[in-house]
C-alpha cells in the first residue's frame, strides 16, 4: 500500500474519481490540508498564498487523477483512433477555474476554502497563465483540446514546454518594452514531468548508404542530440469524467552531448554545451505572422515533432498493430506549417528504421497527416533555406527532395512539360535562395488541407494554392474556427451564463446551437433589462480589474469600444486610431460640440513582435493619442483611450464580457478567420467589421441589422490594387481624413516633435499596403451609425441578444465535429 496506505484506508475515497477525496466539502478540506502539509511542507497557519494556491490546485488535480490514469490506459488498450494535434503553441490561459468547472468542484471548493478562512479570489490571483502562444493560432489549439475532451474524442496535444512564454509587455513613455515571461518561476501545480519517457532527438551530421543484406539503404549519422522530456497536463472534459492529455516537451542535455560530441576535456565547454541543448525549449518566438527563419526555430520544430511521433509510436501503438494500418490508429493534425518537418520524419522512421519500401511508407504518411493553414499573407508562408535544413537535418532534406521529385513527375504526367507550372508547384523554391516551401510540402503530404473560415478556404483554393487545388481535387476543405464556450462564456461571463440558463435551462454549454432559443427573449423587455444589467455588472468587474492592474478609471455610462489582438498593420489598429483622432479633432477645432459626442471609451490591447518597428511605433502613437485626449478638458471626459499593458488571455476574459462594440477591421482578404470576433459576439457585443475572415459568417448569421459592415470587399480590394492604389489621393480628397492625419503629423501627440510619428504618417500616405486610407470614409460612416444605434438602448440590446442567440455555430465543439466528419474520422471512444 506504500507510505500512504494508512491514509487511503482511513479515506477510502482517496483514489476513486467520483467520490474522491474532494467530492464533498469535508473531503476537500482534508485533502487540501494534506497537500499543504505533505506537498508544500507547511501548516495552514504559516502558509503563503502561493502555498495555498498550490495545495488547492493539487486537490483539484487529485480529484481528476483517477480518471486521467484510466483514460490514458484505455487509449492504449482500445487502440481507437486518436487525434495527435501537433502545435508549436498552446495559449492556455489560467487552469484553476477551468479545471474546477470541468470537475464540477467549484461550489465545494469555494465552501471548503471559506471553512479554512481563505479567500478563493486571492488563490485565483496567484496563478500565472501559461502564455505558450502568440495569439489566435495558439488559443485555437487550446480551445480545440478542450472541445475534444468534452466530446470524449481520444486526443493528445503535443507541443513545447517553453520556459519563457510570450513576453510580458510594459510601456515606458508609451513605448513597448519586453520582459521575460518567467511563468515557471514558482513552479506549476498542473504539470507532471516524465523523465522516464524522454526521447533522444538528433541533429546535424551526415547521411550514408550501406548494404543491408543485399539492399542498399540510407541512414542518418547525426552529430549531436538532446533529450526531450515530456511534461503532461490534464485536459479535463466538461463534467463528463473524461481527461485527455497535453504533452509538452522540454529540452535537456544528454550525457553524450557534453561528454562525447563536444568533448574537449574542457569542463566549461561542456557546461556551455549543456546550455546550448537546453536553449531549444527556452523561449517562444514572439513573431506572430512573419517567421524569421532562425536556426533555433527549426530546431524547436523538429525537436517537438520528432519527440511526439516517436512517443506515439513507442507507447501508444500496440506492437501487433500493423504499421500499414497506422492511419487507423492516428491522425497527425499539423497546426500551420510549424510542425511540417514531421512529414519527412515519419518517412525516415518508416523507410530507414522500419525498413518499409518508399511507396508503402509514402502511402501511410499521406493518410496520417492533415494540414491547417492559418494565413493569407505571402510573407507568413514558412520557408527554410536548403543550406540550413541540410545542415541541421541532412536526411530529411534528402527525403524532401525525393518527395518533390516524385511529385513533380506526377505533375508532369498530368500537365505535360509546363515548366512554369512545375516551377510554381515545386516544394523547392529557387528564389531568392534555394529553400523548402513548407506549406507545399504539407499540401502534398496531407490527406486534407483546410482553411479556417469560408472566405479563407476559398481564397486558399483560388488564390494561394490554385495549382494544388486543381491537382488534388477534393483535398481542400474548410473548417471554420470556433471558441470554447466553457472558458469564454461560462467562466468569463458567469452572469450572462446564469441569465441564459434561467431562460433555456442547462445543456446549452455543450450544445451551443441551443442559444437560438434566446431569439424570442430579445423581444421581452424584462429579459432585455436583465441583459443590460449583466453588461453593467461586467463593466464594474472590468473597472475594478483595470484600476488594480493599470490604475485606470473606467467612466460610467460610456460605450466600451474594444480592439484587442496582436498589433499588425493588416489588422489596422491605425484605422481605429484615425477614427479617434477624427472625433477628437472635431471637438478641439470647435466644429463639433463636445456635449453632442456620445461618451465612448476606446480600449486597445496588443503586443507587437519585438522586431516589428512599425507595429511598435503604432503602439507608441496609440499611447500618445491616449495621453493627450484623456487629459484634454475640452473633451469633457466624453472620449477616453485606454491601453492596458500586457494583454493576455486572463485580461481578455474580463474585457470581452464588458464590451459593447467589437472592432474587427482588417483589410478584406487578410485575416484568415479571427476568433476574438466570435468571443465578442457570443458575449453580446455588436461588431463593426469588414467582410473578412469569419466576420463574413458572423454577419450572415446575425443579420445585417445587427452588424456594422464597412469597407471594401475582397474583390474590390483586388480591383483597386489592379488599378493602382494611390493612398495620397484619398488624403487629398477627404477633408476629415486630412485633418486627422495632419494633426498627427503636426506633432500634437508628440510634444510638438514632428519626427516621432512621421514614419507612420508617410507610410500611410505613400505605401499603405493595407489600404487604411481607402477604407477610412466608409469606417467613419459606419461609426456614425454605431453612435445612432447606441442612442436607442432597447434596439441595441435587442441586437446584442440576437448576436448571442445566433452565434452558437462558433462553438469549437462544432469545429471539432467538422474536423471529425471531414478530416479525422475519429468517433468518440471509451
Ligand atoms: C491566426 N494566426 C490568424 N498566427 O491570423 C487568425 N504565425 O485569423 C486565425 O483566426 C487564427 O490564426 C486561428 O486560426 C496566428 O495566430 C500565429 O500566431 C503565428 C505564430 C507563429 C508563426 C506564425
Amino acid at each position: 500500500t506504500g507510505p500512504n496506505g494508512a491514509l487511503e484506508a482511513t479515506h477510502p475515497l482517496a483514489l476513486a474519481p467520483v467520490t474522491g477525496p474532494a467530492s464533498n466539502v469535508d473531503g476537500f478540506v482534508r485533502q487540501f490540508l494534506r497537500n499543504l502539509n505533505y506537498e508544500r511542507g507547511v501548516p495552514l497557519s504559516a502558509s503563503s498564498p502561493n502555498d495555498q494556491y498550490f495545495a488547492f490546485a493539487m486537490t483539484v488535480r487529485d480529484y481528476l487523477m483517477a480518471r486521467w490514469l484510466e483514460d490514458l490506459r484505455r487509449q492504449r488498450v482500445t487502440q481507437s483512433k486518436s487525434v495527435c494535434y501537433l502545435s508549436a503553441e498552446y495559449l492556455l490561459g489560467r487552469q484553476l477555474d477551468n479545471n474546477l468547472l470541468a470537475s464540477g468542484l467549484t461550489d465545494i471548493a469555494t465552501e471548503a476554502m471559506a471553512q479554512c478562512g481563505i479567500d478563493i479570489e486571492e488563490l485565483r490571483a496567484q496563478e500565472v497563465e501559461p502564455g505558450l502562444g502568440n495569439g489566435g493560432l495558439g488559443r485555437l489549439a487550446a480551445c480545440f483540446i478542450d472541445s475534444l475532451a468534452t466530446m470524449s474524442v481520444p486526443n493528445i496535444g503535443y507541443g513545447i514546454r517553453y520556459e519563457y512564454g510570450i513576453f510580458r509587455q510594459t510601456f515606458v513613455d508609451g513605448q513597448q518594452v519586453e520582459q521575460p515571461d518567467a511563468w515557471l518561476e514558482l513552479g506549476s501545480p498542473w504539470e507532471f514531468p516524465h523523465p522516464e519517457f524522454a526521447q533522444t532527438i538528433s541533429f546535424g551530421g551526415h547521411t550514408e548508404t550501406y548494404d543491408d543484406e543485399g539492399v542498399t539503404r540510407s541512414r542518418w549519422v547525426p552529430s549531436w542530440n538532446v533529450r526531450a522530456v515530456p511534461y503532461n497536463y490534464m485536459v479535463p472534459g466538461y463534467l463528463n469524467g473524461r481527461v485527455n492529455t497535453l504533452r509538452l516537451w522540454s529540452a535537456q542535455a544528454t550525457n553524450s552531448f557534453d561528454l562525447r560530441v563536444f568533448n574537449s576535456g574542457d569542463y566549461e565547454e561542456a557546461v556551455r554545451a549543456q546550455t546550448y541543448a537546453e536553449n531549444i525549449s527556452k523561449v517562444l518566438y514572439p513573431e506572430d505572422s512573419t517567421p524569421q527563419g532562425k536556426e533555433l526555430r527549426l530546431q524547436q520544430q523538429y525537436f517537438f515533432v520528432a519527440a511526439s511521433i516517436h512517443d506515439f509510436l513507442d507507447h501508444m501503438v500496440a506492437d501487433d498493430f500493423g504499421l500499414e494500418n497506422l492511419a487507423d490508429r492516428v491522425i497527425f493534425q499539423l497546426n500551420d506549417t510549424h510542425p511540417v518537418i514531421a512529414v519527412p520524419e515519419l518517412m525516415r522512421v518508416l523507410v530507414d528504421e522500419k525498413k518499409l519500401e518508399w511507396d508503402a511508407a509514402w502511402a501511410i504518411t499521406q493518410k496520417c497527416f492533415a494540414y491547417t493553414c492559418h494565413t493569407l499573407l505571402p510573407e507568413a508562408l514558412e520557408v527554410w533555406s536548403v543550406e540550413l535544413l541540410g545542415r541541421l537535418l541532412p536526411r530529411h532534406l534528402e527525403i524532401i527532395y525525393r518527395i518533390n521529385e516524385e511529385f513533380l513527375l506526377e505533375v508532369r504526367e498530368r500537365f505535360g512539360d509546363d515548366e512554369i507550372r512545375l516551377r510554381d508547384m515545386s516544394i523547392i523554391g529557387e528564389f531568392p535562395e534555394r529553400s523548402v516551401r513548407m506549406a507545399y510540402l504539407a499540401t502534398v503530404a496531407g490527406a486534407k488541407v483546410n482553411g479556417v473560415a469560408e472566405l479563407h478556404s476559398q481564397l486558399l483554393r483560388d488564390k494561394v494554392l490554385p495549382d494544388f487545388n486543381e491537382f488534388f481535387p477534393g483535398k481542400f476543405t474548410n473548417v471554420t474556427n470556433g471558441i470554447t464556450p466553457r472558458r469564454f462564456i461560462r467562466l468569463a461571463n458567469p452572469e450572462l451564463s446564469e441569465l441564459i440558463t434561467s431562460a433555456l435551462g442547462t445543456g446549452w454549454l455543450t450544445d451551443l446551437e441551443r442559444l437560438r432559443g434566446l431569439e424570442s427573449y430579445a423581444e421581452d423587455p424584462d429579459f432585455r433589462a436583465a441583459f443590460r444589467e449583466v453588461k453593467a455588472a461586467n463593466k464594474r468587474v472590468l473597472s475594478d480589474v483595470l484600476r488594480a492592474r493599470d490604475g485606470f478609471e473606467v467612466s460610467d455610462g460610456h460605450m466600451l469600444d474594444v480592439m484587442v489582438k496582436r498589433l499588425h498593420e493588416y489588422k489596422r489598429q491605425m484605422l481605429k486610431l484615425l477614427h479617434i483622432v477624427t472625433v477628437y479633432e472635431g471637438i478641439v477645432s470647435g466644429r463639433v460640440d463636445a456635449a453632442s459626442v456620445q461618451p465612448r471609451t476606446f480600449i486597445f490591447g496588443a503586443k507587437a513582435a519585438p522586431g516589428y518597428a512599425m507595429a511598435k511605433r503604432i503602439i507608441h502613437l496609440i499611447n500618445a493619442v491616449g495621453s493627450v485626449v484623456n487629459a484634454d478638458e475640452r473633451v469633457q471626459g466624453r472620449l477616453k483611450v485606454l491601453f492596458p499593458q500586457n494583454y493576455n488571455v486572463t485580461l481578455a476574459e474580463r474585457l470581452i464580457p464588458a464590451a459593447d462594440l467589437s472592432e474587427q477591421i482588417s483589410l478584406a482578404g487578410k485575416e484568415a478567420s479571427g476568433t476574438g470576433n466570435m468571443k465578442f459576439a457570443l458575449n453580446g457585443a455588436l461588431t463593426i467589421g469588414t467582410d473578412d475572415g469569419a466576420n463574413v459568417e458572423i454577419r450572415q448569421l446575425v443579420g445585417d441589422d445587427n452588424f456594422f459592415l464597412f469597407g471594401m470587399a475582397e474583390p474590390e480590394v483586388e480591383a483597386l490594387w489592379a488599378r493602382g492604389y494611390k493612398p495620397a489621393e484619398f488624403y487629398q480628397h477627404d477633408e476629415s481624413l486630412r485633418r486627422a492625419m495632419d494633426l498627427i503629423a503636426s506633432g500634437a501627440f508628440s510634444g510638438g516633435d514632428r519626427s516621432v510619428f512621421e514614419p507612420v504618417v508617410s507610410n500611410l500616405l505613400y505605401d499603405d499596403r493595407f489600404m487604411v486610407l481607402a477604407d477610412y470614409a466608409s469606417y467613419i460612416e459606419a461609426q456614425a451609425k454605431v453612435d445612432a444605434a447606441h442612442a436607442d438602448e432597447d434596439a441595441w440590446t435587442r441586437s446584442a441578444i440576437l448576436n448571442v442567440a445566433r452565434c452558437g455555430f462558433f462553438s469549437s465543439d462544432r469545429s471539432m465535429r467538422d474536423y471529425i466528419d471531414r478530416i479525422w474520422h475519429t468517433p468518440p471512444a471509451f
